[in-house]
């Protein structure tokens, strides 16, 4: 299977997150993508396909708005990463604040997402990391993998949150679209929902999105990813939420990632991305599933069973010393 990575996807490298009310090591470190890397024996370089296929996705403001923020945020005076700490919760007005702390509210649901003066290039790199492995399987190949990192399926059109800031699965499935793929499905079997991906295709026919996750009723990002949720106007029944609770094993995770594959099937795509994540392992540090190494080739398998040509793009897993064995046993499924 081809593999794609660029080393500029290292440069994102927050100190600090807020968890828990305290500051603790930030857990989505360019470490990570180092054990991916080692475990699958390299990655080519992606292509530089510009900025289009990201503006597809995510609106000008909010592009504008990474590339600017680590810069307003120093010359605020600020020292560190930049982090939000005041939200315009639902209903507040669309105002035009040019104000750092405000930009960085109205265009970040969480204060778990520190923005550096590399976030930026390294999204971007992330970004075409999964074009990269789009555009392989757009020419003919069956599967190829986007290690991507930073992660995106926390980000929405307009913000960011969860580690995430340009939302790789959502940019990959429009860009298959954009290239005249009629329908395009979206796996996402990350332990956390995928509120970015949700929103981005909320009312959407074109592009299904089904998600495995731990149930928010408990866990993040707690206000999206409940089973009631399935998409609206045109894109009503084009969603598909499917909680699972703390403690999960293979038996019920399979299962439960079979009703998400047959009513991918029903749907009948011409291509799927799926959304990986390896924080479904029973080591996470952050996470409360109980998946083993040896379940992900065959997790893997049941999705590769399908046919559907496959991107599949990285998003979370933090037990960096078994996230290696956990992203190439996945891999392994595909070459079955
Ligand atoms: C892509 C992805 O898996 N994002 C997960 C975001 C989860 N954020 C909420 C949990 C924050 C836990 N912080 C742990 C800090 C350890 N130092
Ligand atoms: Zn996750």
């Amino acid at each position: 299977m081809q593999r794609f990575f660029s080393p500029a996807q290292l440069i994102h490298a927050p100190a600090r997150e807020l968890h828990n009310g305290s500051f603790t090591d930030y857990a989505e470190t360019p470490a990570r993508a180092e054990a991916i890397l080692r475990a699958i024996g390299g990655a080519a370089e992606p292509a530089d396909r510009g900025e289009g296929p990201i503006l597809a996705v995510h609106t000008p403001d909010y592009v504008a708005f990474l590339k600017d923020a680590a810069r307003l945020w120093r010359e605020a005076g600020r020292p560190g990463n930049a982090i939000p700490y005041a939200f315009p919760i639902v209903g507040r007005r669309p105002l035009k604040l040019d104000r750092i702390d405000a930009l960085l509210g109205r265009h970040g649901f969480d204060a778990t997402t520190p923005i550096t003066p590399d976030t930026w290039a390294a999204a971007y790199a992330s970004a075409q990391t999964a074009l990269a492995a789009t555009h392989a399987v757009l020419d003919g190949q069956q599967a190829a993998f986007a290690l991507c990192r930073p992660p995106g399926h926390h980000a929405g059109a307009d913000y960011c949150g969860g580690y995430c800031h340009l939302n790789v699965a959502a940019i990959a499935a429009q860009a298959a679209r954009d290239a005249g793929m009629e329908r395009v499905a979206i796996l996402d079997i990350d332990y956390h929902h995928g509120n970015g991906t949700q929103d981005i295709f909320w009312t959407r026919s074109d592009v299904f999105y089904a998600s495995v996750h731990a149930d928010p009723a408990r866990d993040y990002p707690f206000y999206w990813g409940h089973a009631d949720e399935v998409g609206e106007g045109e894109g009503r029944g084009a969603t598909l939420n499917l909680p699972l609770p703390h403690g999960t094993t293979r038996a019920a995770f399979r299962a439960t990632q079979v009703q998400a594959l047959d009513a991918i099937a029903a749907f009948d795509p011409g291509l799927l991305v799926v959304s990986f994540g390896a924080d479904t392992w029973e080591g996470d540090p952050i996470s409360r599933f109980a998946l083993k190494t040896d379940d992900y080739p065959l997790l893997a398998a049941d999705i590769c069973d399908r046919g559907w040509p496959t991107v599949i793009v990285m998003e979370g897993g933090y037990a960096v010393d078994a996230l290696g064995a956990n992203v190439a046993g996945f891999l392994s499924g595909f070459d079955g």
